[in-house]
């Protein structure tokens, strides 16, 4: 390798909705940079990570789902991708039309696929399955996955590795991702929504994080929480503002756990009457680019 040079590059995270993106690019950086949510369709924007394993570089970049109006643009970008499928659907999940859209619009780029999920075949049947994708000859490594409980990981990091072009480096040593950190502390409060509230208030509640700052040793941040009607106002806030309480309790301790500080949140919550169905707003709040 001439000097200078090192392997570095972009991968892309991809696939079905709720199949284990985020949790797998967590995993994959040893982070928990990415919320991860029980409900589908919780990333709505790209999620970078760039860790360093041995003298390389890699930028994972977690995605929102296929299903929900993918940017097919981000693919151009990246030098490999990891799509991402569930273990016992995975014969369907890649004759689905978007999909197939997908993976003819990688044209080539190598493509390893991640099977999510794999606590639900037995060990010993994980083998079979693997067998059984490498049928479709199109992937350039296939390797079952167990976020939670690093399974699968080391292996999967390897067979990124294999595909990521050597070049000078990309990323200056002292960055280990490409979003701000504002927008990723409000994609952890955002994500939090959706498990007090219902997902029609959670869905039209946007985050505006406001400040953030050292306080007291602590990170403080500062946040709004904007509904986009009255009544959902007083949803977030709850009976007594014991929703609010909760909402801040879950999002201090997931901000506190991505970040590795302890966080103090002030969070208040704004009507901005419609603002999903306004352009102005929406590009305000990071919905649309
Ligand atoms: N049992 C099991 N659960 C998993 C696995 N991977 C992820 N999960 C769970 O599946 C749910 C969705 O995980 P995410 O990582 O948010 O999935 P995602 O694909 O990023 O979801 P979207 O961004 O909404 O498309 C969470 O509750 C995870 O804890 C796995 O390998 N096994
Ligand atoms: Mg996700």
């Amino acid at each position: 390798m001439p000097s200078g040079m090192i392997s570095s590059g972009y991968a892309l995270v991809a696939g079905l909705s709720n199949t284990g993106k985020s949790s797998l690019l967590n995993a994959l950086t040893d982070t928990r940079i990415s919320p991860v949510a029980l409900q589908p369709a919780s990333t709505r924007m790209p999620i970078t990570a760039i860790c360093t394993p041995g003298n390389a570089q890699i930028c994972f970049v977690d995605t929102p789902p296929l299903d929900s109006g993918y940017d097919w643009s981000i693919i151009d970008w990246v030098d490999v991708v990891v799509l991402v499928v569930d273990i016992k659907t995975f014969d369907e999940d890649l004759k689905k039309p978007v999909v197939k859209h997908f993976l003819r619009r990688t044209n080539r780029k190598p493509v390893v696929l991640a099977m999510g999920r794999s606590d639900y075949v037995k060990p010993e049947h994980r083998a079979a399955y693997v067998a059984r994708a490498r049928h479709t000859n199109r992937f350039n490594g296939i390797v079952p996955v167990i976020p939670m409980l690093d399974y699968g990981i080391k292996d999967l990091m390897n067979a990124v590795l294999k595909n990521i072009p050597i070049r000078n480096r990309l990323f200056p040593r002292s960055i280990n991702t490409l979003n701000s950190k504002r927008f990723l502390i409000s994609e952890q409060i955002r994500t939090q929504l959706f498990s007090l509230l219902s997902l029609d208030v959670a869905g039209e509640t946007a985050v505006q994080v406001e400040e953030t700052s050292q306080r007291d040793g602590k990170l403080y941040v500062r946040a709004n929480l904007i509904a986009s009607r009255t009544t959902s106002k007083g949803m977030l806030i709850g009976r007594k503002g014991q929703t609010l309480e909760q909402i801040n309790k879950l999002s201090s301790k997931a901000i506190g756990e991505f970040t590795g500080e302890d966080c103090r949140l002030d969070l208040w919550v704004k009507v901005r009457e419609a603002w999903t169905e306004n352009k102005t707003d929406l590009l305000e709040f990071g919905y649309v680019c």
